[in-house]
């Protein structure tokens, strides 16, 4: 039953149903038990779209750069996935529909498909949805996958950082460069955009950006994230973001396919995290030990080291058995 059901929606996924890649973007969001046998029916075919992150702080314009560079890659006649990820913050709680107005020009078109999701209450769950999610797209078949997440938290920063390039959106005002120099997001751009050209402030941003990414990445082997500015709102220097995008692509070039595998790493090793937890604590026995050496006055951290060592301990001796490859 299980296996005829997820058959069936991976085999209209690959025919181009977009019915069934909603659903199975559906199933990953809610960890449906079906998504693991549908995705490896897919997976010969993920691994062909090219993945850009966009983040930044709420309101810097990353919507409506998505949108515009949404416009211009359909030009060029490739289809795009779009998957903006909601912080569902308090801040922000009316971005999702703003999304939904101003992209709407987009939703007529079969070559576009935007889905939100919803990071409310979902822990890490969220970033493991959000690259399953690129995933359907990819193995759908759309060329080009963006994705868009308020960069506020770690769940956010997993999210982008699984993807191929890394757009970090910024504006003036608000002291947003000083924020995303604190916050780490510079780290993670491949490339910045400087957004609201048009106000004041902007070339004052730009300067501090690319002082900014000198003094990180002079000297040393590293990537100089191009520093560019646009005015997404206005419709002017969006070429110029997507074509730095494209030089960090052809920078990436030979090293994609391992960029890519660290990537997954991390992907498995937070699956791998997560599954370890529940089967230590699914059955009682654990937490019955637990209790066992807090009764003898035991601090939770002494406590702590102690089940570590003798978790450690079993898994080594387990390990001369090996992992099936
Ligand atoms: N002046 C000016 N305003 C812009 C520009 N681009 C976007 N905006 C405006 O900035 C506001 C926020 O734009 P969004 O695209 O929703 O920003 P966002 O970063 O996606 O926002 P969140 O998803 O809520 O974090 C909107 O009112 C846009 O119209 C621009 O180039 N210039
Ligand atoms: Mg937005």
């Amino acid at each position: 039953m299980t296996s005829a059901a997820s058959n069936s929606l991976s085999t209209r996924l690959l025919a181009g149903e977009r019915f069934a890649l909603a659903r199975m973007i559906s199933w990953a969001e809610n960890s449906n038990s079906r998504f693991p046998e549908a995705l490896e029916a897919i997976w010969s075919r993920v691994g062909r779209a090219t993945r850009t992150g966009v983040t930044g702080p709420p309101g810097a314009g990353k919507s409506t750069l998505v949108n515009e560079l949404c416009a211009l890659i359909r030009e060029e006649e490739r289809t795009v996935g779009i998957l903006a990820v909601d912080p569902s913050s308090p801040l922000s709680g009316g971005a999702l529909l703003g999304d939904r107005i101003r992209m709407e020009d987009r939703t007529a078109d079969a070559g576009v498909f935007i889905r939100s999701m919803a990071s409310r209450g979902s822990h890490g769950g969220m970033a493991r949805s959000a690259v399953d999610a690129m995933d359907v797209m990819d193995a759908f078949g759309m060329h080009d996958v963006l994705v868009e997440t308020v960069g506020v938290g770690q769940a956010e920063y997993d999210v982008v950082a699984a993807a191929d390039t890394v757009l970090v959106v910024l504006c003036p005002g608000a002291g947003d460069g000083v924020q995303a120099m604190k916050s780490g997001l510079l780290e993670l751009a491949d490339v910045i955009a400087i957004n609201k050209c048009d106000l004041p402030g902007a070339d004052r941003l730009t300067s501090d950006m690319t002082e900014a990414v000198h003094l990180r990445t002079a000297g040393r082997d590293l990537w100089a994230p191009p520093v560019v500015q646009c005015s997404a709102g206005k419709r002017e220097g969006v070429d110029d973001v997507l074509a730095a995008i494209k030089t960090h692509r052809e920078h990436l070039k030979d090293q994609l396919d391992s960029h890519r595998r660290r990537k997954r790493i991390q992907q498995v090793r937070q699956v791998v995290g997560e599954r370890m937890e529940e089967a230590l604590w699914e059955e009682g026995d654990l937490a019955e030990q637990v209790e066992a050496i807090l009764r003898t006055g035991t601090t939770p951290y002494a406590t702590a080291s102690n089940v570590t060592q003798s978790l450690l301990r079993t898994a080594s001796g387990n390990q001369a058995k090996g992992i099936q490859a």
